[in-house]
């Protein structure tokens, strides 16, 4: 069955407002910094229900929508997920990452300590789902699919003045057990939002510049 088609009149502006927008938007966005050190400054839940909601508006594979994004803010489930990610990042840091991987991440300054995990005031866990149903209905592009939401996620995360960290513990099936999530989903990130603290610092790195990110044909 095809979908009804509605006639689509998006927001159009003049070339010169493009410019302008599309200039003031990088500079925005440039400005977003992956943070590791959270204030415990509580933050509205509407404001992360309308970043999930942003995220849910992303593209996604013949329009399955495959993710659910879990909001913790239970002090109890943030400390185990804490005591989970920590033990697994232990063993990471001493002896599961490769040399040339904790050579890579020695600037950054990372350990295996995650107390972010207790600090902030919401943990956003994004799950892939892989099918649906007791059919097992498929779903496509999944990965592509729910990092394209994240993607959505983290800038709408900025665009309220909120800080995120992208983390990764691995491996992460823990998250599966603590959430008690369902056969078909699968931990993909695990996100800390919040305010940055005070003394907040971040690595002074740079961004590629457009002639090594872009080529024109
Ligand atoms: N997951 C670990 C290690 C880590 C890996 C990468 I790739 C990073 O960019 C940062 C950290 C951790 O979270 O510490």
């Amino acid at each position: 069955m095809l979908y009804a088609f509605i006639p689509y009149r998006p927001q159009s502006f003049s070339e010169e407002d493009m410019l302008t927008r599309s200039r003031a938007f990088y500079a925005y966005m440039d400005q977003r910094r992956t943070v590791r050190d959270f204030s415990d400054k509580q933050v509205p839940l509407e404001i992360i229900e309308n970043i999930i909601k942003t995220a849910g508006t992303a593209p996604s594979g013949a329009h399955k929508q495959p993710w659910t994004f879990c909001v913790v803010q239970d002090p109890e489930i943030k400390r185990q997920i804490r005591i989970a990610a920590e033990e697994e990042e232990y063993q990471s840091y001493h002896g599961r990452m490769s040399e040339e991987w904790l050579q890579d991440l020695a600037p950054l300054g990372t350990d295996w300590h995650k107390p972010f995990l207790e600090t902030a005031p919401y943990l956003i866990v994004v799950f892939k789902r892989l099918y649906e149903g007791e059919e097992k209905r498929k779903n496509y592009y999944v990965p592509e699919s729910v990092g394209l939401a994240a993607g959505f996620l983290l800038a709408a995360i900025h665009h309220a003045g909120l800080v995120a960290l992208t983390h990764t513990p691995s491996p992460m099936n823990f998250l599966q057990h603590i959430l008690k999530r369902p056969d078909n989903e699968r931990p993909f990130l695990l996100i800390p939002v919040g305010y940055p603290a005070e003394d907040a610092q971040v690595p002074d790195l740079r961004r590629k510049p457009l002639n090594e990110i872009m080529q024109l044909y």
